[in-house]
């Protein structure tokens, strides 16, 4: 990321009136959670995505598949918003017709100050039967070995170097039972084949369509249909700007490339926005 980039990126943020923000893993990669694709990193590196995210997956082994998720979700639940996520919620606050648009199934979006993102993908903690769809209440976070979440003062937001990653596979377990019709209750997450929420993407492809300006933050933008999005902004004329260290597929489509980690970036880019602002 060089200062003129910086600097263009900031003019175009401070100029827009409904931006558009769409992330991906990369935005929590800092809280520690892994994301998919990285090389090393990725959970797609140690795990085979066809053996855990699809459903043909959890008709096979519904416990291997539950078991993950919910190490997955008490890794996110000990992850903490990194300055990216407190970026984007400064973002939202200056310009109110802002839409977050998240692939990610963690919460940090919220717990950094964005009440309602679209979500694509689902949540870790939203769990549903898999045969009637009825909500299902989230399993208990004990047993007591669990660590409590560290408070947080505000001062100091970063989700720091640990990873929260599951390296520590608790092992498969059984999913509980729906409450109304005794099947397998499963993650509601967005697996592969599986049709997005209709009522997020429509909403999501809307905001795409009227934004002024697309932020497009760590994502590898390799998963229709959800990679669509800021082609879309793109095609109809808004300036996309994305934040992430190495080139994507997006790199064409994008009025400037700010490359570097999102809780350095974002955090910088709203001080070249609204250099006034106590933000950042
Ligand atoms: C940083 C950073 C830092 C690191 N700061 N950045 C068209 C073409 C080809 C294929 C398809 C197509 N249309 C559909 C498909 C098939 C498929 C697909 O896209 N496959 C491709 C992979 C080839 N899509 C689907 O199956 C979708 N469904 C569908 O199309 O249904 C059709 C249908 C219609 C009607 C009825 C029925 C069916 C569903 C896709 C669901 C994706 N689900 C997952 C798992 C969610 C649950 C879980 O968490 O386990 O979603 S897969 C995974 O990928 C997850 C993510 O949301 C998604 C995107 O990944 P993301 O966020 O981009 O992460 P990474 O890891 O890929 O990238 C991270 C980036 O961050 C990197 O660029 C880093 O450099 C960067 N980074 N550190 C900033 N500090
Ligand atoms: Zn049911």
């Amino acid at each position: 990321m060089t200062g003129p980039e910086l600097a263009e990126a900031g003019r175009l943020l401070a100029a827009a009136r409904r931006p558009v923000v769409f992330t991906g893993a990369g935005m929590s990669a800092e809280s520690g959670v892994p994301t998919f694709r990285d090389a090393q990193t990725g959970l797609w590196q140690r795990y085979d995505p066809q053996e855990l995210a699809t459903p043909a997956a959890f008709r096979a082994d519904p416990a291997l598949v539950w078991g993950w998720y919910e190490t997955r979700r008490r890794g996110v639940r000990r992850a903490l918003p990194n300055p990216g996520h407190r970026a984007v919620a400064a973002i939202a606050a200056r310009l109110p017709e802002t839409v977050v648009i998240t692939q990610n199934v963690d919460d940090l979006h919220e717990r950094g100050g964005v009440p309602a993102p679209v979500r694509l993908h689902g949540s870790l903690f939203a769990p549903r039967c898999s045969a009637c769809a009825r909500p299902a209440p989230l399993p208990s976070d004990l047993p007591p070995s669990a660590d409590p979440p560290e408070p947080h003062d505000g001062a100091e937001p970063h989700g720091g170097a640990e990873s929260h990653a599951p390296e520590a596979h608790d092992g498969p377990l059984d999913p509980p039972a729906c409450a109304d019709c005794g099947a397998p209750v499963r993650p509601g997450v967005v697996w592969f084949g599986e049709a997005l929420p209709s009522a997020a993407l429509a909403a999501a492809v809307e905001a795409a369509s009227g934004c002024d300006l697309l932020l497009t933050v760590g994502t590898s933008a390799l998963v229709h249909p959800a990679a669509e999005i800021p082609l879309v902004a793109a095609r109809l004329g808004a300036p996309v700007v994305q934040v992430n260290p190495v080139p994507t597929p997006l790199d064409a489509i994008c009025a400037v490339n700010l490359r570097g980690p999102a809780g350095e970036v974002l955090p910088a880019l709203v001080r070249a926005a609204w250099p006034d602002d106590a933000v950042g």
